[in-house]
Formats: structure tokens, C-alpha cells, sequence
């Protein structure tokens, strides 16, 4: 297979049969945020062509909030296993995977306010944007998914194309910013929503629809400069949507319960997708399991790596299973064991069990909008930025193909199943999430065997959780000490003898 790969890669001119891998991360995008898992109220239709292209991941898990996700995605280690939980970020070595890339734009902490780009955390307020160690107060008042546009294209652009590009495109949006307005777009996008009642939504809308825009302009640059035949592209999110003015923000996970930081399937099932010409059978729905942490020894092999590298990580590789349609060896999913938070949660097979919860369970509800009104527009899919470029080399399926997929993608509810109380405080719930993915009915006491090996896998995989990292904020990490930036303040040995 190999074999036949370089010989088609070598007709095409290239030296180097590797893949460019792109990877996409949204921050914070809810599952109902993307057109293809069938909502019509907010139109993405460069993302909805590589969805359609490439393959829908419907059975994509990641943690239920941003640092632990980021954690596993770049050490393929359960967040549970390396101790980071949150945020932790104070001298160069907690930067070091970022500064072990060419180049590095963007932010060191968790969010920013999308135009000036300062942020305002726990008390702290500082300007937070690099390229590389320096601070890039030059494009202060720049649309920060804009800076990361330009800036991916510039990077293929100036690609030596003779050797394999990894670029990771992670973005601000959809986290809220700054209390002074937390969703920030450009007025005139925002606009084109004025149907949306929701100011937030509606705000919301815009910031994903430069989302969306980026995506199409990144994916037509690897076209125009000949790469995208040779591309490995993933788009997911980090964590579920802050729905409902969670977080102060906006998203969608209808028709799944829960939100960001929680649980349950709308915390932690991520919206995802992967297209590739690699992969052998696309334009589908793929209904294999696949954890964050899967991706470090799934793209390794990929790209033609041996995958015994890795020690004691928790990825597995799921390349052929992805790209053949295979049975995946990922099984079972943990979702998160947080001591301190007082809940866990993980998934065997079909079955699902929570011990406890987040939020004291304030959050355990479904939430919308459905975005299930109006139609949905495929010309915009076909004439989008990605819909032209894959269409260029030949990749777009027929309409009645995308439909299919749209359809298969689109998790209904299903209303015949009764909606049993679980008070996950109180006794742990079970569901089974493959037959009922809304988590409605509670099974913790019709199959209390089933219940009973799921809390001692929990238990078991709880013995092997390291304690997590997180400190206190450390007054010192104050951006008032370092001319309102944030900085790599424990460098700075001589100021931490107090
Ligand atoms: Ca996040």
C-alpha cells in the first residue's frame, strides 16, 4: 500500500510521499454549530464540503473543556494522565510544544477579547498576543480569525513544498472574550442574521461564519499551491458548546444534553470531521469511536510513522479503521475523573456511566436552538471556498451523495424513549449512547450488573489518575507587573524569592 502511494505521490512531482497534516481546532464550537449535523440556522458551508468529502467522525470524544483536550491532542495522553486539567502556564516550559513548532502567532492563555486582544481572567487583565516570544502589539485592532488566516495562507504559500507541512490552525472563535462584550464579529456579518431573535446568537452566527471563511481561504491556499492532494485535513472542536449563556457564550449542541464542562454527551462529543485523499473510503459517516487522544499515533501512522514509538500513551491508532471503514479497537472512552470536581464518567462499549457531575447539576438539561427551521442551502456548500477547491481535484461528491451524509449525520432524539430521572449527585446514571444518544433513559436500576462493572472500570481506571497540577493564579502572573502582558513570569527567578 505504501508502495503505491509513493508511486502516485512521485507522478505528481513531489520528493517527499509524507502528507501535510492541517489540523483545524475550534475552541468551544457546540455540536449543532455545523450545518452538517443538520442545523439550517447558521450556514457553514466550507466546513459541511470537507465533512462531505472527507468523512463525518460522529463518534468523536474529546474533554469536557479546553486545556485538557489541547493536553491530549499533543501528548495522547487521557488529561487524567498527565495532571492537566487546567490551565497551568507560567515559565518556558510550559510552552515548549508550541515553540517546538517553526513558527508560533497567537495566544498563550485560554481566550481573548477577538479585536484588541486582551484578556480578563480570574481578577487579571493584560494584552496576550505572539508571534513566536515577542509581543505582536502591531495587530492590535486586526479580527483575530483574520490574523489567523492570513497568516496560515502566508505559511503554505512559503511552504518548501518538497517537504511534508503540520500546521495547526487553532482558533479563538467560538470562546467568549471580555466582559465588555463577550462575542465579538464584524458589524456587517453580523447583519446577515438579523432572522436570529438571540442578540448573542445572533453574534455567535458571525463569529462562525469568519470561522467557516477561514477554514474556505486555508483550504483553497493548499489548492492553489498544488498541496491539497497530498493533504490530511481535521477540523474539530476542543470541547462541547457553552449553550444558553454558558461561559457568556452561545452554542448549540441540540439535540445533546449537557454543555461545555459537563459530562454529558453535549460536553464532550465533539463536532469533527477528517478528509483526506488518503483515505480509501470517503464521503461517509463514520460511526467508529475516536478519542482526542487518538489523533498523536493515528497521524504519526498516517504519515508513515511506526507507531511503537509511543509508550504509555492512551491513543490508539485508528488510521486503517478511519480510512477502510473497519472495526476500530477503540472501545471504550474516558470521558474525565475529577476528585476535586467531585464527578467521572466514562464509556465501555455501548454503555455510559456517570458518577456525579459538575455545577451541582445545573447544567444537566438539553438546550438549543434547534436551528431545525429553514433550509438548507448546498449550492452555498459547492460554491464555497472548499467546495471549489476539492471540486478542483475532482473529490466533491453528487448532491444526492452530501444529503445522504447530512442526513445520516443528524442525530434525532428519539421521543419514544422515556425521560427517566438521574441524579448523578445523589446515585450514578447509566445510558446506553448508542441506542439513545440524548441520554433521556436512566438504566442504573433496571441493569444494576451492567451499572456495577461499569463503577468498578471507573474505579479502576480512577487508580491510575495522577493528582491534577492545578495551582492557584499566582499574583506575580499579574500583566500589571509586566506592562499588561501576559507573560512567562516564572523565568523571572529573582522576582519569585518573596
Ligand atoms: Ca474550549
Amino acid at each position: 500500500m505504501l508502495l503505491v502511494s509513493c508511486v502516485l505521490v512521485l507522478c505528481a512531482g513531489l520528493a517527499d510521499a509524507r502528507p501535510n497534516i492541517v489540523y483545524f481546532l475550534a475552541d468551544d464550537l457546540g455540536w449543532n454549530d455545523v450545518g452538517f449535523h443538520g442545523s439550517n440556522q447558521i450556514p457553514t458551508p466550507n466546513i459541511d464540503a470537507l465533512a462531505y468529502s472527507g468523512i463525518v467522525l460522529q463518534n468523536f470524544y474529546v474533554a469536557p473543556v479546553c486545556t485538557p483536550s489541547r493536553s491530549a491532542l499533543m501528548t495522547g495522553k487521557y488529561p487524567i494522565h498527565t495532571g492537566e486539567f487546567f490551565m497551568t502556564l507560567s515559565w518556558t516550559d510550559d510552552l515548549i510544544l508550541y515553540l517546538r513548532f517553526d513558527t508560533h502567532l497567537g495566544i498563550w492563555a485560554g481566550k481573548i477579547d477577538m479585536y484588541d486582544h486582551t484578556n480578563m481572567e480570574t481578577g487579571f487583565w493584560g494584552f496576550d498576543f505572539r508571534r513566536g516570544y515577542e509581543v505582536a502589539d502591531d495587530l492590535f485592532g486586526q479580527y483575530v480569525t483574520d490574523i489567523y488566516t492570513k497568516e496560515a495562507v502566508k505559511l503554505i504559500t512559503r511552504h518548501n513544498k518538497s517537504e511534508p507541512l503540520f500546521l495547526m490552525v487553532s482558533h479563538s472563535a467560538m470562546h467568549s472574550g471580555n466582559p465588555s462584550e463577550f462575542i465579538r464579529a464584524p458589524d456587517a456579518v453580523i447583519d446577515k442574521f438579523k432572522y436570529i431573535n438571540d442578540t448573542q446568537r445572533r453574534k455567535y452566527a458571525g463569529v462562525l461564519t469568519k470561522l467557516d471563511e477561514s477554514i474556505g481561504k486555508v483550504v483553497e491556499s493548499l489548492q492553489k499551491q498544488g498541496l491539497l492532494n497530498n493533504t490530511i485535513i481535521i477540523f474539530s472542536t476542543d470541547n462541547g458548546g457553552p449553550a444558553a449563556g454558558f461561559n457568556d457564550n452561545a452554542a448549540s449542541n441540540y439535540p445533546l444534553k449537557g454543555v461545555k464542562n459537563t459530562a454529558w454527551e453535549g460536553g464532550i462529543r465533539g463536532a469533527a470531521l477528517l478528509w483526506s485523499p488518503l483515505l480509501k473510503m470517503p464521503s461517509r459517516v463514520a460511526t467508529q469511536k475516536l478519542h482526542i487522544v487518538d489523533w498523536l499515533p493515528t497521524l504519526y501512522r498516517a504519515a508513515g510513522g511506526d507507531t511503537s514509538v509511543f509508550e504509555n500513551i492512551d491513543g490508539i491508532d485508528t488510521w486503517e479503521a478511519l480510512s477502510e471503514d473497519l472495526p476500530s479497537r477503540r472501545t471504550d472512552l474516558v470521558h474525565n475523573i475529577d476528585d476535586q470536581l467531585g464527578y467521572g464518567s466514562i464509556t465501555v462499549g455501548e454503555w455510559k456511566v456517570h458518577k456525579g457531575t459538575t455545577y451541582k447539576g445545573n447544567w444537566d438539561k438539553w438546550y438549543g436552538p434547534s436551528g431545525r427551521v429553514g433550509k438548507y442551502d448546498i449550492e452555498l456548500v459547492y460554491n464555497s471556498y472548499s467546495g471549489n477547491a476539492i471540486r478542483k481535484i475532482g473529490r466533491m461528491p453528487s448532491k444526492n451523495i452530501t444529503l445522504d451524509i447530512r442526513e445520516a449525520a443528524t442525530i434525532k432524539c428519539d421521543d419514544s424513549i422515556p425521560i427517566t430521572a438521574c441524579k448523578p449527585l445523589v446515585a450514578p446514571c447509566l445510558y446506553n449512547v448508542d441506542t439513545d444518544p440524548c441520554e433521556r433513559n436512566n438504566l442504573a436500576n433496571e441493569k444494576p450488573d451492567i451499572l456495577q462493572m461499569m463503577l468498578s472500570e471507573l474505579e479502576k481506571v480512577n487508580q491510575t489518575a495522577l493528582p491534577p497540577n492545578s495551582k492557584e493564579p499566582d499574583p506575580l502572573a499579574n500583566p500589571k507587573y509586566w506592562g499588561r502582558v501576559f507573560t512567562n513570569f516564572g523565568d523571572y527567578e529573582h522576582l519569585n524569592e518573596k
